[in-house]
């Protein structure tokens, strides 16, 4: 497990291998076999950014901080089924794409194999922006893309309601789990959604 932390790198840059999503690598090199993008989306503060802080290890923090620009975070997994998958999770603001910059919505999803739509249990307006942010990934995404919702903050009082989420998703045609960045195991959620999503990944 601490191998797993250790591998974890949170930086303000565009990665090199944006180009892939599903690459093999030479084991030898940095002990991955595939490297898997993932995006996040949702509306300002529903916790894209705790989300990814703690697949890279770190510890949950209460304090809101606007992410400015692109930032990514990765991770290396060995459990089984994913032994060798480095997985590199961005995590853009969201006003940045409200404001429609096209060449940077389509640099954000291009090669992602699956997107997070995070919405917030606790704030029905995040929940209502859900169609419209499905719109906007499949405008830019691949057409196989696998679009997950992901209700979070579910350790608060909740205004949205479990079923609210379930039928969401099901009008969509997509998977739902709910989540709560301060107190579920974030990297278990994340390996569930990449043992599900592996069935289309293509090498
Ligand atoms: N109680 C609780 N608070 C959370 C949870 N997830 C995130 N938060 C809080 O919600 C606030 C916003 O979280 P961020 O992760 O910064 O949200 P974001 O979606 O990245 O926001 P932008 O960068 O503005 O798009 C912070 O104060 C977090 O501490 C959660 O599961 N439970
Ligand atoms: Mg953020």
């Amino acid at each position: 497990m601490g191998n797993f932390l250790n591998a974890c790198k949170s930086q303000l840059s565009t990665p090199q291998n944006e180009q892939t999503s599903t690459s093999e690598f030479n084991k030898h090199n940095d002990d991955y076999n595939y490297l898997i993008k993932i995006v996040l989306a949702g509306d300002k503060m529903v916790g894209k950014s705790q989300f990814a802080q703690r697949i890279s290890g770190k510890s949950f923090s209460e304090q809101y901080k606007r992410t400015i620009g692109v930032e990514f975070c990765s991770k290396i997994f060995n459990e089984k089924e994913l032994d060798g998958v480095k997985l590199q999770l961005w995590d853009m603001d969201s006003r940045l794409s409200n404001t429609s910059s096209i060449p940077l919505n389509q640099q954000y999803y291009k090669g992602a194999i699956a997107v997070l739509l995070l919405y917030d249990v606790t704030n029905r307006e995040s929940y209502d922006s859900i169609d419209n942010w499905i719109t906007e990934i499949k405008k830019y995404s691949n057409p196989n893309v696998q679009i997950y919702l992901i209700g979070n903050k579910i350790d608060l009082p909740r205004i949205v309601e479990l079923n609210d989420g379930t039928q969401k998703a099901e009008q969509h045609g997509i998977r739902y789990f709910e989540v709560s960045c301060k107190e579920s195991d974030i990297c278990q959620a994340m390996a569930d959604i990449l043992r599900d999503s592996k069935k289309s990944w293509i090498f």
